[in-house]
C-alpha cells in the first residue's frame, strides 16, 4: 500500500510517500534518505524499499531540503537544514501507530544524515543503515574541495559552482561546522554500512574506516560497484533484505 504526503518541517514541505508491507496490522519501519542532488525515485533508492518491503519492513522514503518534492532550492540547501527536515520525518515515523521498531537508512550526503542522526537520536533506532556513506564531506570542505571543486576554506565564496551544480557558501559554512566522530561515538546500537569498492564519489575506505570506528557493525562490500550500485544493484537489495530477516 502506498501513500503519498508531505511532512511539515517548521513550515518547509517535506515530500514522503510511505510504503507499508501488505497484509499486517503491525511492522517495522525503515526511513530512506537519497543523497546530494538525489531524489526518491533513484533506482538505488527503489531497489532499498523493495527490499525492505520483501523483508517485512515498511518504508518512509522522504525528500530532503531542495530535492525532489519538497520546498526549498538546491543551492540554499546545508546540511542543518537536511538535519531539520530528518528530525521531523522521525518525530513524525515516531507518530505512526502501526510501527514496532524504527530504523534509518540513507544514502550517501543521506548516509552522512544517518550517521549524524544516529547520533543524535540514538535511543529510536533498532539500527541505522549508512549506504555508502559521504561522511568526509565535513573534513573535506574544511579542506577546500568538494566533489573535485576546490576554494578557499578560509574565505568562503559566495557560491561553489562545478558546472553541474551551484551551492551558497553557506553549504560550506555549515558543513565546516560538522563532527562526525562525535555523532559515531554516541550511537552504540547495531550499524549496516553497504559500500562499492569502485566507488567514485566517495572512497570505500570511508566505509572501512566508519565500520571500525563504530562499536557494533557491519559492513558489506559490493565488490567491483560504484557509488549507486548500478552494476550489482540485486547485491545492494539481497544486503539489505538479509539483514532484516536475521
Ligand atoms: C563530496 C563528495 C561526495 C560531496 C558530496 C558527495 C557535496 C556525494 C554526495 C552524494 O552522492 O550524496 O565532496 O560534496
Amino acid at each position: 500500500m502506498l501513500q503519498e504526503f508531505y511532512i511539515d518541517s517548521d513550515g518547509v514541505k517535506i515530500h514522503a510517500k510511505l510504503d507499508r508491507v501488505e497484509g499486517k496490522d503491525k511492522s517495522p519501519l525503515c526511513i530512506l534518505i537519497h543523497g546530494f542532488t538525489g531524489h526518491m525515485e533513484e533506482d538505488h533508492i527503489i531497489a532499498a524499499q523493495q527490499a525492505m518491503n520483501r523483508a517485512g519492513v515498511s518504508v518512509l522514503r522522504a525528500e530532503m531540503y531542495g530535492h525532489g518534492g519538497s520546498d526549498g532550492e538546491f543551492k540554499d540547501h546545508t546540511l542543518y537544514k537536511w538535519v531539520t527536515n530528518a528530525l521531523s520525518v522521525v518525530k513524525y515515523a515516531k507518530s505512526l501507530d502501526f510501527v514496532t521498531d524504527l530504523y534509518l537508512c540513507g544514502h550517501s550526503q543521506g548516509g552522512l544524515l544517518t550517521m549524524l542522526i544516529g547520533g543524535m537520536c540514538a535511543d529510536d533506532f533498532k539500527a541505522i543503515i549508512p549506504l555508502s556513506p559521504a561522511w568526509m564531506i565535513p573534513e573535506v570542505a574544511r579542506e577546500g574541495s568538494i566533489l573535485g571543486t576546490s576554494f578557499d576554506p578560509k574565505h568562503i565564496p559566495e557560491k561553489i559552482n562545478s558546472g553541474d551544480w551551484e551551492l551558497s557558501g553557506d553549504y560550506i559554512r555549515v558543513a565546516q561546522t560538522i563532527h562526525v566522530e562525535d555523532e559515531i561515538d554516541r550511537y552504540e546500537g547495531p550499524v549496516l554500512i553497504i559500500h562499492g569498492d569502485e566507488d567514485e564519489a566517495v572512497p570505500y575506505s570511508y566505509g572501512e574506516k566508519a565500520a571500525k570506528l563504530y562499536k557494533n557493525a557491519k559492513l558489506v562490500t559490493i565488490h567491483g560497484d560504484d557509488h549507486c550500485y548500478t552494476r550489482h544493484l540485486n547485491e545492494l537489495a539481497d544486503a539489505l533484505q538479509a539483514f532484516f530477516e536475521n
